[in-house]
């Protein structure tokens, strides 16, 4: 985050870190106020930081796609792109030209509503002040494309040549405390830790880490069949409570019972299908220092609540957006009857009846946790932060520097605060920017990974293409100059992510080079339905006829257990949009967290942002005759209904509707505040904004598709 000091242009791609990382202005700031660089915000609505742009483009929810393509398409029409970039580090580039000439900013205008004078004015801007740092965060990813979206802006990045450049990059900003600790250890339905995925290989390495015997482990299983199958994701949960038993691929039985383990419930969308799906539920848990409104609103008797204790009742590494780890510690012992996540998950285990497998290598906790995991997660270099570093790192923070986050002197000397990963070796300073080259290996320099093999041939254009770096493309004392496959067979039987020496890593540094290869960024990923990113219509969409240029992807069975329906969903767009003819967006505010369950138990926090509220353009709430403050119906098409007050705001073009989407505690404007245990009912309660989130999912991830979809509104 503190490289974007460097920035010499910035653009905010669905992202408003105003509310929502507002520790981070201090550094966009500091671009925009010491290197002149110009902020360019691209979001439906025009927020706080849209006020401190030199640029806001106002685009159509869902449509992020077109216009990254577009501006590809100009800048190479104008011959801005990195030409040397591209010839020496980028794969599959031809075929994306191919791909992106077709949407002209003519095209672009027509998809987005951004005009094209300025598709063109942006294009340029980027191109004549560079590196741009470039940061998109969930009104990039909350959508069926999102995964083809986030791939447009890496391309842009390529096709600028800012990838691996101080001031330059994709910087997501993630979302909770750790969130990025969470995501790396896996905590996800499709992986075990660091990205090893459920393949036979991935258990035999963690069966191996963990000291447990792999055949125990297939033992755990129904059959090995449901080891290496992808679970439900959190957005799907409930599908596999209301669907059919023969219809769900989960072993011919739905789903019975759920721990939500801090969890905020009206987080997810389609929510009052959740409340269907609780009071279907056999036993449901809540592990949360709050009762959550799952508590509340589940009518049946088999709820537990078991109170944890918050973050600062506990210790223990955790992981920062930046990829720095640090050491979190206690400030209090937990209060009244709460313990902490450790002590809940002991109980359970040991009532499982397998603490002995569980800690084998683990005396003292949080450190071992935090070593073990280290000594099994080698794909992205989390073994060289060990707990004594990290609390080195912890007691001498203030000698390292703001503008390179590297130590001057003192006990970390050279050392990158938190040793943002890949931190190879216990001597390796860690990697303050990814895939760098004008840095060694060894003092956190790093080239672009190779996963898929040194040579691809591309279904689209029957072209066959070096995957590797271009000849004399390396970092600085690399003793193979230029590109080279992934480090094999060091330890026979072994490979650079499995062998757990870590001789194969140590061979790899030996030589100056990256333990995971030298290879180009691809923009064609050939297992993906789009292997080149393409612009797709949201499911429900203000525009029948842009679904019938872009439709949507055929339905996908089995897709984390359940079935999604894409083309099917899509087919009953030109009924619905009769109906419900205003596009919805959700999103945050800066006093409230998720669903809500922490702020909204704040009495000041509350004051501040008391109540649930609909934004709507001045326009259209007269022409509706909603007065700003009044209560207003808004509907979905599936059937959600929800009460709240308009904000009148131009915040909002005169078509779309925002929603923020903390609030819970009442249901179509009835309180059911009493639900809570006594003494536990929230400050502010308001309906849930994830009660009129329409159904949609990413084709790969399944992210619910919270950033677009339509809606009803009228006076209450
Ligand atoms: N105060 C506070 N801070 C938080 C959180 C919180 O709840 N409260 N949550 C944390 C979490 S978990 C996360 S993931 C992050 C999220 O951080 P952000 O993603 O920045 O937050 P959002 O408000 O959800 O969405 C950002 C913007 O996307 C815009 N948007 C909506 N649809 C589109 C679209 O189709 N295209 C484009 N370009 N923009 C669109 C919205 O108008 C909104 O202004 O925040 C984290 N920080
Ligand atoms: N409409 C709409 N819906 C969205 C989004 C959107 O933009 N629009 N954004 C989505 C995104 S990006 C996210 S990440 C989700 C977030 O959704 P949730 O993950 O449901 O968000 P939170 O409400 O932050 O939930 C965290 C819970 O953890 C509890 N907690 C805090 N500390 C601890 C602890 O130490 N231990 C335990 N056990 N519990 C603790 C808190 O009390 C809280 O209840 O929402 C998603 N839903
Ligand atoms: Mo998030």
């Amino acid at each position: 985050m503190n490289d974007m000091r460097h920035a010499k242009s910035l653009i905010f791609i669905g992202s408003n870190p105003p509310e929502a990382h507002p520790v981070s202005m201090q550094h966009i700031l500091h671009a925009k106020e010491k290197n002149n660089a110009p902020i360019i915000v691209v979001d439906p609505r025009r927020t706080k930081l849209a006020a401190k742009a030199d640029e806001y483009v106002r685009i159509r929810p869902g449509t992020d796609a077109a216009f990254m393509l577009g501006l590809i398409n100009v800048i190479v029409a104008k011959g801005w792109e990195d030409k040397e970039f591209i010839r020496t580090r980028v794969s599959g580039y031809e075929e994306m030209l191919e791909v992106a000439k077709k949407y002209t900013p003519e095209e672009v205008e027509d998809i987005t509503g951004i005009p094209a004078e300025q598709t063109y004015k942006v294009a340029e801007m980027l191109a004549k002040n560079r590196p741009t740092s470039l940061t998109w965060c969930m009104g990039g990813t909350q959508h069926t494309i999102g995964s083809s979206i986030t791939r447009t802006f890496c391309i842009l990045q390529l096709v600028l040549g800012n990838m691996g450049k101080s001031g330059g990059g994709t910087n997501i900003f993630r979302g909770h405390d750790n969130v990025q600790g969470a995501t790396d250890m896996c905590i996800l339905s499709h992986s075990l830790p660091a990205y090893y995925g459920l393949s036979d290989g991935a258990w035999k390495h963690w069966c191996r880490v963990w000291d447990v015997d792999y055949d125990w482990m297939v033992g755990r299983f129904k059959s090995k069949e449901w080891m290496n199958k992808k679970g439900f994701t959190l957005s799907r949960w409930f599908d596999g409570v209301l669907e059919g038993e023969d219809k769900i691929h989960n072993g011919g039985t739905s789903v019975k019972a759920l721990i939500q383990w801090g969890c905020g419930s009206n987080s997810n969308s389609r929510f009052h299908d959740v409340k269907k799906a609780y009071n279907k539920l056999d036993l449901l848990v809540v592990v949360d220092p709050f009762p959550t409104s799952a508590a509340a609103l589940c009518e049946t008797d088999n709820v537990y609540i078991l109170p944890a204790a918050s973050q600062y009742e506990t210790q223990g590494s955790v992981s920062s957006s930046s990829r720095q780890i640090q050491w979190r510690y206690k400030v209090v012992e937990p209060v009244y009857d709460s313990k902490d996540d450790y002590d809940i998950m002991k109980e359970f285990v040991t009532r499982l009846g397998f603490a002995d497998q569980y800690y084998k290598n683990i005396k003292q906790v949080p450190e071992d946790i935090t070593r073990e995991l280290g000594s099994g997660s080698l794909t992205i270099g989390y073994n060289g932060q060990t707990p004594e570093r990290i609390k080195k790192h912890m007691e001498n923070w203030h000698t390292f520097d703001i503008d390179t986050l590297q130590a001057k002197g003192g006990a970390c000397d050279g050392e990158y605060y938190g040793m943002p990963w890949p931190c190879w070796t216990e001597e390796h300073p860690g990697t303050p920017i990814l895939y760098d080259i004008s840095k060694p290996v060894n003092e956190g320099g790093l080239p672009f990974r190779n996963r898929f093999g040194d040579v691809a041939t591309y279904a689209m254009s029957g072209r066959v293409e070096n995957q590797l770096a271009a000849k004399g493309t390396c970092n600085p004392r690399s003793v193979v100059q230029g590109g080279y496959s992934e480090f094999k067979e060091v330890v026979p039987g072994t490979n650079w992510k499995t062998d757990l020496s870590q001789k194969t890593i140590k061979e790899a540094l030996s030589k100056g080079m990256a333990p995971f290869g030298n290879a180009r960024a691809r923009c064609i990923v050939w297992t993906f339905p789009d292997q080149i990113p393409i612009h797709r219509e949201p499911l429900h969409s203000p525009r029948p006829d842009i679904v019938e240029r872009y439709p949507t992807y055929k339905d996908k069975a089995d897709h984390y257990r359940v079935d999604t329906r894409y083309e099917s969903e899509q087919a009953k767009n030109n009924d619905i949009v009769k109906n419900f003819p205003y596009t919805l967006t959700t999103g945050r505010q800066v006093e409230h967290m998720g669903a809500g369950a922490e702020t909204r138990s704040n009495k000041y926090l509350c004051e501040l942002q008391p109540e649930m509220y609909a934004e709507i353009n001045p326009k259209l709430a007269n022409d509706l005759g909603i007065r700003d403050g009044g209560m207003v119906t808004v509907e979905s098409p599936e059937g959600g209904k929800i009460k709240c007050k308009a904000l009148v705001t131009e915040r909002v073009d005169e078509t779309t509707i925002f929603l923020p989407y903390h609030f819970a505690g009442s249901w179509e404007g009835e309180s059911y505040a009493d639900q809570y245990p006594e003494g536990n009912e929230p400050w502010a309660v308001g309906d849930s904004g994830n009660v009129i989130t329409n159904y949609g999912y990413d084709i790969i991830t399944q992210i619910q598709a919270t950033k677009d979809g339509l809606c009803k509104i009228s006076k209450a």
